[in-house]
């Protein structure tokens, strides 16, 4: 298997392979809710199967004034709302708490390219445009962002022109880069590797342009 394409970029159908615990949670929910999905489905096709096969056999008269079957139809989607949103704020407000961090990347956004400084190394970041055999275009730079694997990293985000955004989907980490303003987002990733991101805020004629490459060692 090509190293480019070692567990870090899958089916662009797909979720990518997880890379950090955010994203972990980001899947865990996603199959969480997907779960309550397919009950709801299910119970929706099987009574339109029933009423539109043997005609409508959950007695008429419940329908026009039936507390008890209103009580249940509020209740029930109620519920499962709940438990769709806890695991949802929890997960919310975990992505959103800052840890201390053993490093600060600075993240600069610039039309249309992106440069970053941590310590006393600041560079830009363009499109590789001298590809190889399995290089990836619009996904590859020519300079990458190396970070250590297993520590907290704080990525502090803002942009010089216009407004883009900074984001790695295999890691659930995407901030927007606003100008005069810095914002803040950390991350810890555990498996090292190659990761891949784009802006993901509509920055341009050469938007589709300005890609991340992420080495985590
Ligand atoms: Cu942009």
């Amino acid at each position: 298997m090509n190293i480019l394409f070692n567990h870090t970029i899958g089916s662009p159908r797909d979720y990518l392979d997880s890379g950090s615990y955010i994203m972990d949670g980001i899947v865990n929910l996603n199959d969480h809710i997907t779960f309550y999905e397919i009950l709801v489905l299910t119970v929706v096709i099987w009574m339109l199967t029933v009423v539109l096969s043997k005609g409508n056999n959950f007695g008429l008269r419940d329908l026009t004034h039936g507390s008890t079957l209103e009580i249940i139809w509020t209740l029930i989607p109620g519920v499962i709302l709940i438990l769709i949103a806890l695991p949802s704020f929890r997960l919310l407000y975990l992505m959103d708490d800052l840890l201390e961090p053993s490093l600060s990347v600075k993240v600069i956004g610039h039309q249309w390219y992106w440069s970053y400084a941590y310590g006393d190394n600041e560079f830009d970041s363009y499109p590789l445009t001298d590809l190889k055999l399995g290089s990836l275009r619009n996904l590859e730079t020519d300079q990458h962002l190396i970070i250590p694997s297993n520590s907290y990293i704080r990525f502090l985000i803002t942009s010089t022109d216009v407004i883009h955004s900074w984001g790695i989907p295999a890691l659930g980490v995407k901030m927007d880069a606003i100008p005069g303003r810095i914002n803040q987002t950390g991350l810890e990733v555990y498996r090292p590797g190659l990761y891949y991101g784009h802006c993901y805020e509509l920055c341009g004629v050469n938007h589709a342009y300005m890609p991340i490459t992420l080495r985590v060692i």
